[in-house]
């Protein structure tokens, strides 16, 4: 597809034309995503201030990765996540106080609650979680995928939109997974979902990418522009918040916000989406 099809129309929000799907390695589906120069950031951050920015074309996932996808992976490799090497993961649950987090021994991505909580196999077709940023990247290198860059990601969230939300500049809360209610005491449910949801549960935006706002967090690659010389060997960036974001806590379910967290760092609501390059999704044999 040559740059300039995918024109805006007088909405911020009304493209000419969705981006192709197809299928990719381990039952991805993903969203082809042009060459072009695309809006980013905001004029109030930053962190992630407005800008226009020039992309290659690229492949993006149009859901974050799920447990069945990890667990294909770890059959192939009999790899072993850093929570898996540490003994314990970071979980969060409904009645404890606001940006409380317990380091739970046996927490991992095949329990993310830990052991006496539901198992991987219950939640197939959830966001895989417990896994670091470093867990993803291997994830991704098995595949012969990536972790999106920062900008990648946002462009594709975005999906034309200038908004804060893919919908619009105002929340609403049947629209993605976050936390329902005025503190972390008490779920109210709003959406459905008081942990993680199955991936797709909530409407996509307009390039059929779901849950970029809330669900899990989302690895990206690339830090912004306020780290510091050698931040990446042990940060890394998330975008669009999770199913444990709150307008009390960690407010970062948007479009601009960015993470910053533990490279190594594993926690029930952290996980990813993969992308490519499209010429090498055609190398890929999974
Ligand atoms: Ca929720
Ligand atoms: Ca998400």
């Amino acid at each position: 597809m040559r740059p300039g099809v995918l024109v805006c129309l007088a909405c911020a929000q009304v493209w000419a034309e969705a981006p192709p799907q197809q299928g990719g390695p381990n039952n991805h589906l993903l969203v082809i995503v042009p060459a072009g120069t695309y809006a980013v950031g905001s004029p109030d951050s930053l962190r992630n201030p407005a800008r226009k920015v020039a992309l290659a074309a690229y492949a993006i996932a149009t859901a974050e990765t799920t447990n069945r996808q990890f667990a294909a992976f770890v059959a192939a490799t009999h790899y072993v996540t850093d929570a898996e090497k540490l003994g314990t993961g970071k979980v969060s649950l409904e009645g404890m106080a606001d940006w409380d987090w317990d380091q739970v021994k046996g927490a991992n991505w095949r329990h993310p609650s830990g052991p006496g909580g539901t198992g991987w196999e219950e939640l197939g077709d959830h966001p895989v979680t417990q896994i670091s940023g470093s867990d993803a990247e291997a994830y991704c290198k098995w595949l012969g995928a990536r972790l999106p860059t920062l900008d990648e990601w946002e462009v594709a969230a975005r999906a034309g939109a200038k908004t804060r939300y893919p919908w619009g500049e105002k929340f609403d809360p049947k629209l993605a997974n976050t936390w329902n209610g005025e503190t972390h005491r008490r779920n109210t449910r709003e959406d459905g979902f008081v942990y993680t949801a199955p991936v797709k549960s909530f409407k996509p935006n307009a390039w059929g990418l779901h849950d970029v706002i809330g669900n899990v967090f989302e690895y990206c690659s690339g830090l912004p522009n306020d780290a510091h010389p050698g931040d990446e060997a042990h940060l890394i960036a998330g975008r669009g918040g999770s199913w444990w974001c709150s307008f009390g806590t960690c407010h970062f379910f948007n479009l601009v916000d960015i993470g910053r967290m533990d490279k190594h760092g594993s926690l029930s609501n952290q996980g990813f989406r993969v992308a490519f390059d499209p010429a090498k999704m055609k190398g890929s044999s999974k």
